[in-house]
């Protein structure tokens, strides 16, 4: 039996026909978030749970931390609770106003004191400063492929020395073998997490020209341009994998 304080199950690609169009991060979704994510993206609570072990290892006094692409601010929150200095500041973006209106609400109810700034704006266009740690959790496969080399050479111009990018994304394999593999297991994945085949194929189509995906060695090679010294896989399951990338 589900529990009355569950979140609300993602249900869009199941009955809503206005959901037949190209995926948005729009109020529909955003009530849904959670349970979409916890049951689309194997590991992504692991994931949100080791942002914060980054933060406390990474942030460097009075530096500010970026979550671009924030959502409803689950890994400004993680990171937040282990922020290790009293000086920083967590700056969160992204440009749907119906997500935000939710981190909003998490963040005002979570004690820690690290201010948290939230805006709404294209993180194509938010100046990086100062930064000690930026996360792209699985955001930068929103953004046009043309705009991704200068969104991370901006971004390593922005960290301090020492400082770190913390990139996960949906990934893709040029090995055909691979690649099959790797999204079956991931079919496997969201079947077993109650998708029906229906909502699979409908959430498919949705995300085909908005979310593309990388492969790890683009990923590596386009961090190398954009001028990180060290970049470290840290976690793969299936077609999802996080990167650690250093200035
Ligand atoms: C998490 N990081 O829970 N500018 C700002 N925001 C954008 C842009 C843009 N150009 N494009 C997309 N977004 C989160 C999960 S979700 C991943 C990130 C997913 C935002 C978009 O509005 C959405 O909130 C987020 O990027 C991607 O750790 O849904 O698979």
């Amino acid at each position: 039996m589900n529990d009355p304080t569950d979140p609300p199950r993602d249900r869009l690609f199941a009955d809503d026909p206005g959901m037949l169009v190209d995926f948005r991060f729009d109020s529909a979704v955003a009530r849904v978030f959670p349970d979409m994510i916890r049951r689309s993206v194997p590991g992504y609570g692991e994931i949100i749970g080791l942002l914060g072990l980054f933060a406390e290892r990474y942030t460097q006094p009075g530096s500010t931390l970026y979550d671009l692409g924030c959502s409803l601010g689950a890994a400004s929150l993680a990171m937040r609770r282990r922020i290790p200095h009293p000086d920083c500041r967590i700056v969160a973006v992204d440009n749907a106003e119906a997500m935000l209106e939710r981190a909003r609400e998490h963040l005002a109810a979570d004690p820690q004191p690290t201010p948290v700034e939230l805006r709404c704006a294209d993180l194509r266009e938010v100046p990086i400063e100062d930064a000690s740690v930026v996360v792209l959790n699985f955001t930068l496969q929103f953004i046009d492929p043309a705009d991704r080399l200068p969104l991370l050479e901006r971004i390593h111009h922005g960290l301090r020395p020492g400082g770190v990018l913390l990139l996960a994304e949906k990934i893709d394999f040029a090995n055909e073998l691979s690649h099959d593999f790797h999204t079956g297991m991931h079919l496997a994945f969201k079947r077993a997490n109650g998708y029906s085949e229906l909502e699979i194929s409908r959430k498919r189509s949705a995300l085909e020209r908005v979310l593309i995906p990388d492969t790890l060695e683009q990923h590596r090679e386009r961090l190398g341009w954009a001028g990180f010294q060290r970049i470290e896989t840290w976690f793969q399951c299936f077609n999802f994998a996080a990167l650690a990338a250093f200035k």
